[in-house]
């Protein structure tokens, strides 16, 4: 029998059937999972399995197979650096929530973020939330990010749960999508989905509880049902967004802006640092690529380490 994962508890799986009965799943035995990856986690939230039933009246099941991921989202694992962590599978649109105050998110964990969506294709959405506490500064900033991201043909949007401003919005992108969320941990993920589904209730912080150490509210990935068709992912906040299985060569594919350059490019082989004829850099100095951009291009082709084969 056909079955969505919606939530994984180490080595149970909270699975539900097409006819909407939840079994509490396990894997038997050892299958075949994405043989040529190495992943700490065999199966995640959005995969699609097979499940034959244990036991009917405790609603237990065996997962005895896992169906082929449409896309996934991944990252470095943070205990095992050489390991990977399937954050979801199977997604429509991915929705970074983002904060200029009460946490900053960084342009570096943004930019990290959206390479990983561009080279799993899985369209990618940020979201700024918390406006209401923006002074003139985060305003500026937020201004000057709208235009940069937009002028590459990311959609920004500004939004503040507190106030309800751009919630709406928002709500009308998850109509029948599979949607995951994610971003730093306290820029609102779970207060987002309560305020415009109160039905779920999740789990926040403490209104008075944002004291900037990072205190995890959400500890588990897990897909909701909404009511209005379609699912959400909520998941709990990370620090840092490693990118995996991203070579230095592909990386400026991955960055929309560059991927229309790089067969001007003298060479083919081009990484856009220093080597002579280089159409990126030249947009870079015409201003047509965003220096900003450019910076976290560099930095993160810094922090990949190639593999020695
Ligand atoms: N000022 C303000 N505070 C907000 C807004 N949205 C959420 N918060 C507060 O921010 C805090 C964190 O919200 P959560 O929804 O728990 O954040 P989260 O992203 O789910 O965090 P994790 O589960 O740890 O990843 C709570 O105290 C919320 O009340 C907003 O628009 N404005
Ligand atoms: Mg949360
Ligand atoms: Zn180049």
């Amino acid at each position: 029998m056909k079955a969505l994962v919606y939530k994984s508890t180490g080595s149970w799986y909270i699975t539900k059937s097409a006819d909407g009965h939840v079994y509490n799943a396990r894997i038997k035995g050892i299958f075949k999972i994405d043989t040529a990856i190495t992943s700490t986690n065999p199966l995640a939230v959005g995969d699609e399995v097979e499940i034959e039933l244990e036991n009917e009246r405790e609603s237990t099941a065996t997962i005895t197979e896992i169906h082929e991921r449409r896309n996934y989202i991944n990252r470095q694992s943070p205990a095992h650096k050489m390991q990977h962590h399937i954050v979801a599978a199977n997604l429509d649109l991915s929705l970074l929530f983002a904060t200029l105050k009460e946490p900053r998110t960084s342009q570096g964990f943004i930019d990290r973020f959206l390479v990983t969506c561009e080279a799993y294709h899985v369209p990618a959405i940020i979201v700024f939330n918390k406006t209401d506490v923006y002074k003139k500064k985060e305003l500026e900033q937020l201004a000057a990010w709208t235009s940069m991201y937009e002028a590459i043909g990311y959609k920004i949007i500004a939004m503040s749960v507190k106030e309800g401003t751009g919630v709406d919005q928002v709500r009308n992108l998850l109509h029948n999508n599979t949607t995951l969320m994610s971003g730093h941990s306290g820029v609102g993920k779970s207060s987002f989905i309560n305020s415009v589904f109160p039905g779920l209730l999740l789990k926040t912080q403490e209104v008075s509880g944002w004291s900037g150490k990072g205190l995890h509210t959400t500890t588990f990935a897990e897909m909701f049902d909404l009511p209005t068709g379609g699912k959400i992912i909520d998941t709990p906040g990370i620090r840092e967004f490693g990118l995996v299985n991203i070579t230095k060569q592909e990386l400026s594919h991955y960055f929309p802006e560059m991927r229309l350059l790089i067969n001007d490019c003298q060479f083919n082989n081009c990484l856009h640092t220093n080597e002579p004829g280089c159409a990126v850099k030249q947009a870079v100095a015409d201003g047509r690529i965003s220096e900003d951009r450019y910076v976290s291009y560099y930095n993160i082709l810094e922090s990949i380490e190639e593999k020695s084969y």
